[in-house]
C-alpha cells in the first residue's frame, strides 16, 4: 500500500542500480612479432577448463601472459553505484582479446595467484574497485598491441541493467 503511494507520488522513489565507471585503464602489451601469427588461430580447450574447474584447486600463477604468442593484459577501473540498489556484474566483452573476463588476484602463503570470478555484486550507493593486486578483468589472447594512448572498447554486463560501454585509455603500470 505504502509502496504504491510512494511509486505514484515520486516514480524515482523506484529501487534501482545507477552505474558508472570510473578510473579506467589498461595496462600496455605488445605481441611478438615471431610467433604471434602461428598461435594466434589456436584455441585451447584445456585452457578454458583450467579457468572454469580451477576454483581452489590448482590456480595459474599471476603473471600475466605466461605463454609466448597468447599475450595477456589486464583492465581496471572503479564502478560506483550511485543507486538504491544492488546490481551484479556478470561478465565483460572486449573485442581486442579472444577472452575476457572477471578475475581476482590473491596473495596465498606469499604467493600470488589468480581466480576466475563469476560475478561480482555491486552494492547500493557502493563501490567496488578493480586494481592491481585484486579484482581484474584479464584479457586473453590479445588481438592487437595495446600502446600507450590509444584506447580499447569494453562492455560490462550486469544483472539487471544495460551494459556499460567504456573506453579504456591504455596506460603504463
Ligand atoms: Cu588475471
Amino acid at each position: 500500500m505504502l509502496g504504491l503511494v510512494l511509486t505514484a507520488c515520486a516514480p524515482r522513489a523506484q529501487a534501482s542500480a545507477a552505474l558508472r565507471v570510473e578510473n579506467a585503464w589498461a595496462r600496455a602489451a605488445a605481441i611478438p612479432v615471431t610467433g604471434a601469427q602461428a598461435a594466434s588461430g589456436a584455441e585451447t580447450p584445456s585452457d578454458m577448463g583450467g579457468m572454469s574447474g580451477g576454483m581452489g584447486a590448482q590456480t595459474p600463477p599471476a603473471s600475466h601472459g605466461a605463454m609466448p604468442g597468447d599475450v595477456s593484459s589486464a583492465v581496471y577501473f572503479v564502478i560506483v553505484n550511485d543507486g538504491n540498489a544492488a546490481d551484479t556484474l556478470t561478465g565483460v566483452d572486449c573485442a581486442a582479446a579472444d577472452r575476457a573476463s572477471l578475475h581476482q588476484t590473491r596473495i596465498v602463503n606469499d604467493v600470488a595467484e589468480m581466480v576466475p570470478v563469476a560475478s561480482l555484486v555491486i552494492p547500493a550507493h557502493g563501490r567496488v574497485e578493480f586494481q592491481p593486486g585484486g579484482y581484474h578483468v584479464m584479457l586473453e589472447g590479445l588481438k592487437q598491441d595495446l600502446t600507450v594512448g590509444e584506447t580499447i572498447r569494453l562492455s560490462l554486463r550486469f544483472e539487471k541493467g544495460s551494459p556499460l560501454v567504456i573506453d579504456v585509455p591504455v596506460r603504463q603500470p
